[in-house]
This record gives structure tokens, C-alpha cells and sequence, in this order.
């Protein structure tokens, strides 16, 4: 039994199909959209969450894109993935932060973008969510001046992780201005094939 990974692209699922590109392993992709399809019975057995991407490799049932971005880089991807204990906390360090800094903020700009019609859309959500990511970009920002990459001068998991996230804030054309180091750097991160193949699935 081969990997499975469920979801569709222009989704959350973005982040695990660009990591499951990121591999060069073979694996089988189940289209499974947000609505229905995640809460087939079947899917449910998968993620009970219903939401997706998930993941299915052998026995193992994994949900959280976050989680199964670094399982496949741990065990298929080991150029993603770093061997020192620290740089491997740090991995989890910016997978943690990308998901509870970043993606609350960032839902509450894509909500209104791309879920609320126009004429309802709310400005003054859009402002303080936008005004609130300033101290979380920042501190990406400040990271990277020094690195090319989160964990030092080549692309991990930690990049994957990180820029994966902000796939939906530049879906937004939010204003990463202010933030040139982090700007430069994503610019770079979302410019690798195996993300260009994921989009294309
Ligand atoms: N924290 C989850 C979020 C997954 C998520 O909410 N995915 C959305 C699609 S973008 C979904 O499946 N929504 C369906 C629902 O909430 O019922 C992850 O990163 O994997």
C-alpha cells in the first residue's frame, strides 16, 4: 500500500501536495474536495475532522498539514529534513508558529476576500487582521535577515511549513512591503517546481 494524499489544490492542501512534490516519492492523490467529499463516512475514517489535506501511508492515518508536511520530509525528503536535535525543534518551532501566528490572522483576510460577496466584504476586519500579522511578519522578517532560509542557507521543512502557510496571504495580494527580507525569501520558496507541479494537479 502505497502513500495517499487527499485533498484538491487552491486548498490547505497546497502546503502537503507541494511537500509530497518535495519528495520525488510516488504516491496517489484523491481528489477530495472541502464540502461533501470530506465528510464521506470514508473520509471521515481518514480525518475525522472532515477537513483537508490528510494523509495515508500504510496503517498510519495522518491530519494537519503542518504534521504531515514533516513526516514527509523526515521519511521521504531527508535533504528537507534537519538532523540536528535543535534545528529539528526549530522545524516544529516555526511549523507551530506559521499555524497558530500567522493562519488565524490570515483566515480572517481570506474570509472576507474569498468567502464574503463584495458588497458585504468587511474593510475594518481586513485592516486590524492586517495591522495584527505586522508583529508576527516581523519576526519572520528578522529571521531571515541574516539567512537566506529559516534554518540557515539551504530550503528545510521549516521553509515548506512557513511559506506553505502564506500561500493563502499572497493568494490575499497582501502588501509583504514592510517585510523584504521575508518578501525576497518567499518569493523564492514559492518559486520551487515541486510547488508549480503541486498547483497543477
Ligand atoms: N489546520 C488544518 C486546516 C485544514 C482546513 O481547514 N482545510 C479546509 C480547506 S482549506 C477544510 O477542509 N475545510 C472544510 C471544513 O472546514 O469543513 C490543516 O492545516 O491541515
Amino acid at each position: 500500500m502505497g502513500v495517499k494524499i487527499y485533498g484538491i489544490p487552491g486548498s490547505r492542501a497546497d502546503r502537503s501536495l507541494w511537500a509530497i512534490e518535495e519528495t520525488g516519492i510516488e504516491y496517489e492523490h484523491i481528489k477530495t474536495n472541502f464540502g461533501e467529499e470530506s465528510k464521506a463516512n470514508e473520509y471521515l475514517e481518514i480525518n475525522p475532522n472532515g477537513r483537508i489535506p490528510a494523509l495515508v501511508d500504510g496503517d498510519l492515518k495522518l491530519f494537519e498539514s503542518m504534521a504531515i508536511n514533516l513526516y514527509l520530509a523526515k521519511h521521504y525528503a531527508s535533504d528537507l529534513y534537519p538532523t540536528d536535535p535543535g534545528d529539528e525543534a526549530k522545524a516544529n518551532q516555526w511549523s507551530v508558529w506559521a499555524i497558530s501566528e500567522i493562519e488565524p490572522l490570515q483566515m480572517q483576510i481570506v474570509i472576507q476576500k474569498f468567502f464574503v460577496p463584495k458588497d458585504k466584504q468587511d474593510q475594518g476586519t481586513i485592516d486590524q487582521a492586517s495591522k495584527n500579522l505586522v508583529r508576527p511578519l516581523k519576526v519572520l522578517d528578522e529571521a531571515l535577515r541574516e539567512n537566506d532560509y529559516l534554518l540557515g542557507q539551504s530550503f528545510s521543512v521549516a521553509d515548506l511549513n512557513v511559506a506553505g502557510v502564506l500561500l493563502l496571504l499572497k493568494a490575499v495580494k497582501f502588501d509583504f512591503g514592510a517585510f523584504q527580507n521575508a518578501s525576497v525569501w518567499l518569493d523564492k520558496c514559492h518559486a520551487r517546481p515541486a510547488l508549480e507541479r503541486a498547483r497543477a494537479l
